[in-house]
């Protein structure tokens, strides 16, 4: 016992002897254009993590929706972009010299909740080059700027100039029109043509609100580049309100819904109905359907 606690007290005063050697000798780099060994990395980006965890666990998270995102995207083209890039964009001079390296956040946010990404983007990293935006930026506007960041795993090159492009207004092109499901079927029959509701790289259900008469159906269309599905099943939902059931309906779950594909369901039980998109229920892609008699 003697020895054990010996050589404990001993390899703790060697392990300072070297911590205050690194301090003190002037080995450890500081230089910025020297890449962090795999070691220091773990350890910056450890302590961050918990921290960051840690702190973000009392903030609530609103839904966030594509009219956020839409806004958020200016707020991020003009002041996110420099350091951390975007889909096709190389980072500025300034953000390819930091250490360390700002991510490229199309891989970065997926390690982190909405939440987290909230106190990030709010309170900045200490001890890294990521500025701190609370100051410049209200909790409304940063929540815009989460749920552009939410978007940014799914986006490609070509959809975020189409961002880029929706900015500047565009003489001569008339806005584009959502597809109005609704109107296109009200002249024909509701039971043998289905509703269509489509499914797009916005991660929106088109439109997101639809009513129709028990025994109606609705159709599916994945118009987008990505894969989405169709899910009403609490089980399934990492937030239990975005579904919605009558007492007497079942769970439902279309499964994965690829590219160019679709899927039909029939409603019988009149009620209030929510479902989500099982990918992107972070990025609030959540639909609705009333089915009543009228
Ligand atoms: C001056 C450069 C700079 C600017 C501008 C900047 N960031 Fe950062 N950001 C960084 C750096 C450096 C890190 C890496 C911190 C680390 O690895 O510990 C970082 C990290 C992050 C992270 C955490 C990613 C991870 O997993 O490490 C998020 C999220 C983030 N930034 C979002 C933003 C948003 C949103 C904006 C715009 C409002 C922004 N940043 C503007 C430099 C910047
Ligand atoms: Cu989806």
């Amino acid at each position: 016992m003697r020895i054990f606690l010996l050589t404990l007290v001993a390899l703790a005063a060697i392990g300072a002897a070297i911590g205050l050697w690194v301090i003190y000798s002037g080995a450890y780099n500081v230089a910025a254009t020297e890449p962090h060994t795999a070691f220091g990395r773990w350890i910056l980006h450890t302590t961050m993590e918990n921290s960051v965890r840690e702190r973000a666990e009392q903030i609530d998270v609103p839904e966030l929706t594509a009219e956020m995102a839409d806004r958020g995207f200016d707020h991020f083209d003009s002041h996110c972009k420099v350091c951390h890039g975007a889909p096709g964009v190389e980072p500025a001079p300034i953000g390819r010299g930091l250490r360390p390296e700002p991510p490229a956040l199309s891989d970065a946010v997926t390690e982190w909740q909405p939440s987290e990404l909230f106190w990030i983007v709010e309170h900045g990293i200490q001890m890294t080059g990521m500025p701190a935006w609370g100051q410049v930026y209200s909790d409304d506007e940063i929540w815009d700027l989460v749920a552009f960041t939410v978007r940014l795993p799914y986006m490609s090159e070509s959809e975020y100039r189409d961002y880029q492009q929706a900015d500047q207004p565009q003489p001569g092109l008339p806005a584009a029109q959502p597809i109005a499901a609704n109107e296109r079927n009200s002249d024909t029959d509701q039971f043998s043509q289905p509703t269509v509701v489509e499914m797009t790289d916005k991660l929106k259900y088109v439109p997101a609100k639809i009513t129709i008469q028990p025994g109606g159906t609705v159709e599916w269309r994945n118009t987008s580049s990505l894969v989405h599905t169709v899910t009403a099943d609490a089980q399934k939902a990492s937030d239990k309100s975005h579904v919605k059931l009558p007492p007497k309906a079942g769970s439902f779950d279309s499964g994965n819904i690829q590219p160019g594909g679709s899927y039909r369901k029939t409603f019988d039980v009149p009620g209030q109905y929510r479902y989500f998109c099982i990918p992107h229920e972070a990025a609030g892609m959540i639909g609705e359907i009333t089915v009543v008699e009228n």
